[in-house]
């Protein structure tokens, strides 16, 4: 069953909750109207209008086994509560400003160390493998957390496609640059454009997600249209937005947290309850919409899955 009520849900998820289970039973059945035996996902069209109600919309299966039972947050707070500092730095600015990023047409460069480097468009990257629906606690470094409906397929499922050379241990990803379409990136807040990278066992894990939408449609733009990652285990700063390259390396990559703090944000970034951020602790959690705290769970409650990533490194010193 996809969510139990504990007894902590406040009014803005109840609602919520109903949001998404009408939204799922209306694409539930265009399933069976429009598309009969087409396996996996379809697109079901719509304009690329900026308003919620316009969005294409995606189907995708529930991937059950992947996803949490908690309730998911409200897509008000999915959608206006948001960390996209080429939007600004304060939690509203993506949702108001991020209307200036165009998201069609809209490339991925895969290179580096790859058998068949390409560069994919957003178009195939939907239809490259069947869109499954996976809903994950999702952790910021902050101490904040939220619960996602994502859509997406396993990020593996490029390597598949460009298969990797022997001499690929690590990837970088990188977020599109130009400061007329991201006006955060006029300032020097980051060094842009924003980089992140995983180890290549991370970014081969089923949990790994290339996302590209949420309850039931394409990413909003402050979510980080038209495709992003999403790694459930680690802090939010992980999951880059809006990417345009993907990058196989030999060695280590920059990321711009590691770069930009380094001493705060390590390059593996995996949720820990006992390592404490320099200037804040980071055992406990807000959960966007509630007020108890929460505790935070080792690897954000997917160690069963990804401890096993990590056997023998000292978590302390590799954070
Ligand atoms: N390009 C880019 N990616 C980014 C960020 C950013 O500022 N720029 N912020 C990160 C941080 S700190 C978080 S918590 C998540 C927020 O994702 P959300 O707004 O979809 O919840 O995006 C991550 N990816
Ligand atoms: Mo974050």
């Amino acid at each position: 069953m996809l969510i139990k009520k504990p007894d902590d849900v406040l009014g803005s998820e109840i609602t919520s909750r109903e949001h998404f289970m009408n939204r799922r039973r209306f694409l539930a059945g265009t399933t069976i109207a429009g598309v009969g035996g087409l396996a996996g996902a379809y697109l079901l069209g719509g304009s690329r209008s900026s308003s919620a109600e316009s969005k294409q919309k995606l189907v995708a299966a529930k991937r059950a086994d992947f996803s949490v039972t908690e309730p998911p947050n409200s897509y008000k707070d999915v959608t206006t509560y948001n960390n996209f500092y080429e939007f600004g730095l304060g939690k509203d600015q993506p949702a108001e400003n991020a209307h200036t990023l165009k998201t069609r047409p809209w490339t991925v460069r895969i290179e580096g160390e790859v058998q068949k480097p390409r560069t994919i468009g957003i178009e195939e990257l939907l239809k490259l493998a069947p869109l499954e629906e996976r809903v994950y606690r999702f952790r910021c470094v902050e101490a904040w957390s939220m619960v996602v409906p994502w859509i997406g397929y396993s990020f593996s499922e490029l390597l598949k496609l460009v298969q990797p050379t022997a001499k690929a241990k690590f990837v970088q990803l990188v977020t599109l640059k130009d400061s007329s379409q991201m006006p955060g990136q006029k300032s020097w807040v980051l060094d842009w454009p924003y980089l992140e990278g995983l180890r290549i066992d991370e970014a081969m894990h089923p949990l790994t997600l290339l996302c590209l939408g949420l309850y039931g449609e394409v990413l909003p733009n402050q979510n980080g249209a038209p495709v992003r990652l999403i790694v459930p285990w680690k802090y939010g700063f992980k999951s880059i937005k809006s990417v345009v390259a993907i990058r196989f390396t030999e060695e280590l990559p920059t990321t711009t947290w590691a770069k930009q703090g380094p001493s705060e944000y390590g390059f593996y970034a995996n949720v820990n309850p006992e390592v404490d951020h320099p200037r804040w602790s980071q055992a406990s959690e807000r959960r966007i919409g509630e007020l108890r705290r929460r505790k935070t769970l080792p690897f954000n409650g997917y160690a069963d899955q990804v401890a096993k990533l990590y056997q023998g490194m000292d978590l302390r010193r590799f954070y």
